[in-house]
């Protein structure tokens, strides 16, 4: 006889999960005990929120879904915003949380909660185990569920006498390769006459070209075909290498200069698109066709509906696609001279000494103390759409950022996982001073976990994408500004490293000397958003003729 906690710490061994982020409950003592005796790695977070992050992460850069844990109420509804973080950005997630017994009800309702309710909307299954046999199938269909595209998080909420209860050891269920269809011919061929009767071919990399597994074939694709391509946001880096072939990333859905080539293009082959991202273009009747490729079938927007869908396994059905294509496409020469232009545009002022510091020089400086497989790990704020538009990546996920749900608060969890992952890659998180402080008390857990990493605050004293909208809208300046604590004394308290940039000079010294002091780092630079309005408004609207 076992207990249903050790079934359940079995079933997760199974599927090979080595760590379990979470703040556990009175509910989960039994599965704490059981994870003691198990090889499985309890790290225990600051808030369930980061514990959400950092498990959604995980299965963002591997493709196994990361798992976390919390007890029942309180803690199950701290996992909400990761919930949704997975949802939105598909990534594969295990959410375990807690409950009262539901076989006596010896506390009456005291802190029960609907949680399958409240995270229905927000998971692609949400179960509660009602009985101790059904652990291994139902572990194993939630695994599944999360990591079959489109990927995403599962809840299983494990009632405390379920998990206390002996039970018969009943049989894992062995997870196996689950390889799925590739495009059908005729998807393919529709795809092909589009392409080969193309005057002006262009090629787009969506959030799920960054799947894990996908990056060979993509890159593949691209240097057989010769495809001038961009990429959304979530796209960056999923093409390999330095090519000459880059226009650049959408950050914005319009008017940008890449959208000069957009605009150009008479056919955009849509890779892995997923229309959870903000447009990276607008459709319209005028446009460019186009072709979406994915593992799921598109959506249809407003301002995306593709004209052919080749729906399969993206890369095998990419490789059929090339080899249909190869050597007999139209690439238009006016994109060489165009990808120029455009990208002579966004180096623009990139090294200049203004202080506080421009995010021109700041994407610049960061990006010359990065190796190309160094990560840099984004939180949600003004510096975003800076970093998207004008960081360039030779290396599949390794600028991550949340074009999807797009919260505030996961840029040090994301970037606590990336490390804890790629022990030997540099990794910087980027926040506001905004983001920063929602999920800062992880200091502790990374400082605990031992954890190389840096941290870059861009300090404005204020909730700066916010009050941008605000002035680009003609509101007054009004009700966004804070204070802040004193980062270096911060970090000192929690036992890592704290660093003020004083002059426009200092900030890659600054990083290259927390990158060699290693540790949890912090380093803090102030920055003039003034480009925002000179850039992002007035120059683009310049350039545009508006
Ligand atoms: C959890 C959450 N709350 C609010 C928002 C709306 N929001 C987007 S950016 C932003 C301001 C970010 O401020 P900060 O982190 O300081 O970055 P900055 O823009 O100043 O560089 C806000 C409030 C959000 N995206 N997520
Ligand atoms: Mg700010």
């Amino acid at each position: 006889m076992i207990k249903g906690s050790d079934l359940l710490v079995a079933a997760l061994e199974n599927e090979g999960v080595e760590q379990i982020f979470g703040v556990p409950g009175e509910e989960n003592l039994d599965v704490v005990e059981a994870l003691r005796k198990s090889r499985i790695q309890l790290v225990v977070t600051r808030h369930e929120q980061a514990a959400a992050f950092m498990a959604a992460t995980h299965g963002r850069l591997t493709g196994r879904p990361g798992v976390c844990i919390t007890t029942l109420g309180p803690g199950a509804l701290n996992l909400t915003t990761g919930a949704a973080y997975a949802h939105l950005g598909a990534m594969p997630m295990i959410m375990l949380t807690g409950q009262k017994g539901i076989l006596f009800s010896r506390q009456a309702r005291f802190q029960i909660v609907d949680i399958i309710a409240a995270m229905r909307p927000i998971t692609k299954m949400a179960r509660t185990i009602v009985n101790g046999a059904s652990i291994p199938t139902l572990v194993r269909d939630s695994f599944r569920v999360a990591m079959e595209e489109r990927p995403g998080p599962v809840l299983l909420e494990l009632p405390e006498d379920i998990a206390g209860e002996e039970i018969k050891d009943v049989p894992l269920v062995p997870p196996h390769e689950v390889p799925v269809p590739v495009a059908n011919p005729a998807a393919l061929e529709r795809a092909t006459q589009m392409l080969l009767a193309a005057k002006r071919p262009l090629l787009m990399a969506g959030a799920a070209a960054n799947r894990p597994r996908l990056t060979e074939a993509l890159s593949d694709f691209v240097r057989r075909t010769r495809l001038p391509f961009f990429n959304t946001q979530m796209g960056k880096g999923a093409i390999a290498g330095g090519s000459k072939l880059y226009m650049g990333t959408a950050a914005l859905s319009e008017r940008d200069y890449v959208h000069r080539a957009i605009d150009r293009a008479d056919v955009i082959l849509s890779i892995g698109h997923d229309t959870v991202e903000k447009p990276p273009f607008l459709m319209g009747p005028k446009g460019p066709k186009v072709i979406h490729v994915g593992f799921m079938p598109a959506h249809v927007e407003q301002v995306f509906y593709p004209h052919a869908e080749v729906v399969g396994d993206v890369g095998p059905s990419l490789s059929l696609l090339a080899d249909r294509i190869e050597g007999k496409l139209h690439i238009d020469p006016a994109f060489a001279t165009l990808r120029n232009e455009i990208l002579d545009k966004i180096r623009d002022r990139a090294e200049e000494a203004r202080f506080p510091l421009t995010p021109q020089r700041i994407v610049h400086d960061v990006r010359q103390v990065m190796p190309e497989d160094g990560m840099v790990c984004l939180d949600n704020g003004m510096y975003k759409i800076w970093f998207a538009r004008n960081y360039r990546t030779h290396v599949a996920n390794t600028l991550l950022l949340d074009n999807a749900l797009a919260t505030m608060g996961a840029g040090l969890p994301s970037a606590m996982m990336a490390a804890m992952l790629y022990p030997e890659r540099r990794v910087l998180s980027v926040c506001g001073d905004g983001g920063f402080m929602m999920n800062s008390q992880e200091m502790e857990t990374a400082v605990r976990l031992k954890l190389n990493l840096v941290v870059l605050i861009l300090e404005d004293n204020a909730y700066g994408m916010i009050r941008w909208k605000q002035a680009v809208d003609g509101f007054p300046d009004f009700g966004l500004g804070f204070g802040n604590p004193d980062f270096v004394k911060y970090a000192d308290s929690y036992g890592a490293k704290g660093r003020r940039v004083a002059s426009a000079d200092g900030l890659a010294p600054a990083l290259e000397a927390a990158f060699g002091d290693g540790g949890v780092q912090l380093v803090v630079a102030p920055v003039d958003y003034s480009e925002n309005i000179r850039v992002l408004v007035e120059e683009l609207a310049k350039s545009m003729g508006q």
